[in-house]
This record gives C-alpha cells, sequence and structure tokens, in this order.
C-alpha cells in the first residue's frame, strides 16, 4: 500500500477515496489472476492485431467480429463472411487476408463486417469478453485512448496479448505508456508490480521508443516476413482516433 500511495500520489499522502484501479496483466496466461473486478479490460497487441483492429474501424469497416480459432472463422467463412486469418504472423491458407493494417488503408473496406482471428490478440479478447466493458488499445490510438479512459474513471485492467502466454516489450511498454497517463491524471492508483514495472519500462523507453522496441522479439519475427512497412506502422504513436468497443460480440467504433 505505501509503494502504491508513494507511486500514484506524489504530492498527496493521502489515497483519495474516489481512486480507481489501473492495473496491468501481462499474458492471458495470467489473466485468471486478475478476473473480476475491472469495469473496462483494455485488450493490446501492438504487433499486431489490436492496431490492425483500430485502424480497420477508423477506415471504415463496420464491424469485427473476432475469434478465438481457424475452425470458428472457417465456419464464418463458409456462410459467406469476410474473414481473416492470421498464425505465426502469415496470413492461413484459404482466408482472404490476415493481420496486416495496411489491409484496411490499401483497400476500400467501408461499412464491411469482418471477422478476424490472429495468433494472440484475438484469444485475448475471447478470455475477458464477459468480465467488462472491452476496449481496444494501441501505439497508434494511445493519446485519445488514455483521455477516454480517464474520462470513464473506472476500475481498468490493461491485458496485454503477449506472444503465446509469454510477455512481450511491446505490449508492456504500451501498457506502461497507458498507466503512466492514467496515473498522471491522480484519479487512478496502481498498486502491482507489474503495473509498476511497465510503467518504469517506458519511462526508461520514452525518449528511445524506436530503439527499444526493435530489441523486441516479435518484430524480430515479423522482420522474417518482410513487413517492417507494418511494424513501423504499428510503433507509431497517435496516428489514428478510434477506440474499437465490443459490444454485442463485435468490436465497433466507439462514437462519443
Ligand atoms: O498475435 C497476434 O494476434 C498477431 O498480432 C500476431 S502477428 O503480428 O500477426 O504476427
Amino acid at each position: 500500500m505505501l509503494l502504491a500511495y508513494h507511486f500514484t500520489n506524489q504530492h498527496s499522502p493521502f489515497i483519495l477515496q474516489s481512486q480507481k484501479s489501473i492495473e496491468v496483466c501481462y499474458t492471458p496466461a495470467q489473466y485468471e489472476l486478475y478476473r473480476g473486478g475491472y469495469d473496462v479490460i483494455v485488450v493490446i497487441d501492438v504487433l499486431r492485431a489490436t492496431s490492425a483492429m483500430t485502424t480497420a474501424l477508423h477506415y471504415g469497416v463496420e464491424k469485427i467480429i473476432p475469434v478465438a480459432s481457424v475452425s470458428e472463422a472457417e465456419a464464418y467463412k463458409a456462410k459467406g463472411f469476410t474473414v481473416g486469418a492470421e498464425r505465426d504472423g502469415q496470413v492461413v491458407e484459404g482466408f482472404d487476408f490476415g493481420n496486416s493494417p495496411y489491409v484496411y488503408i490499401d483497400q476500400d473496406m467501408r461499412g464491411k463486417t469482418i471477422v478476424l482471428t490472429t495468433t494472440n490478440g484475438t484469444k485475448a479478447i475471447d478470455i475477458a469478453k464477459n468480465d467488462g466493458q472491452v476496449v481496444i488499445g494501441c501505439l497508434n490510438n494511445l493519446d485519445y485512448l488514455c483521455d477516454w479512459l480517464i474520462k470513464q474513471h473506472k476500475n481498468t485492467l490493461i491485458l496485454a496479448s503477449g506472444w503465446k502466454d509469454k510477455v512481450n516489450l511491446e505490449d508492456t511498454i504500451c501498457a506502461g505508456a497507458i498507466v503512466d497517463q492514467l496515473l498522471d491524471s491522480k484519479k487512478f492508483i496502481a498498486s502491482e508490480d507489474s503495473t509498476v514495472a511497465a510503467k518504469f519500462l517506458f519511462k526508461s523507453a520514452q525518449n528511445n521508443l524506436w530503439s527499444f522496441l526493435r530489441a523486441s522479439s516479435h518484430r524480430r519475427r515479423l522482420i522474417h516476413l518482410k513487413i517492417q512497412k507494418d511494424v513501423k506502422y504499428c510503433l507509431t504513436l497517435n496516428t489514428v482516433p478510434c477506440i474499437p468497443i465490443l459490444r454485442d460480440g463485435a468490436l465497433v467504433k466507439l462514437h462519443e
């Protein structure tokens, strides 16, 4: 508790009754430790799922139905839906597209409903979908999302998608950037070490974000697939003023 107060409220010795929690869960594998008690769950998968979803809705896709498995995606495809599927960074054979944000920039997908399954991002959405209001975060919508979260002022969990249940650098840094803004507002408090560590990592990285993120293991994986353009896009801050929100099983653009 002492750490929490010191960490969050350096100018006041009191934790305000009205402060809400902001915490970070590093991977879907740790989610059971956090389940319950959060009103808002921010799912992030910077490379590339949540960056692609945010871009899709910003560029006019009407709805994204996220599904956890390739077999669910196949069932939608059989019904005539436009379906994207990615595993290990690559488009799954037989599907229309994978996980590149440029799909939605380069093609006109306005007004469409699409179905999407990805290695980690849609799995994270799936495990959290019944536990609170799920919204989507990434570096592309960072400030816009933080402003909205501060306005909501609710107990908030950031669920990083990681890589196959392991921690990853880009999601942790993005989580730390969100924590930093929410704590700065003085309306939130953090007490878990995962949250403190994410913020410290972001603080160490913030003036040299690109070099830090160059060390990310998933960036190296994606570079082998020759999609540097996607990586650069996903690691760029505040380019997309859009918050995807999960409503009735589909992600739609939040209209304030
Ligand atoms: O893990 C995911 O959901 C994807 O973002 C992975 S990839 O960026 O398409 O490789």
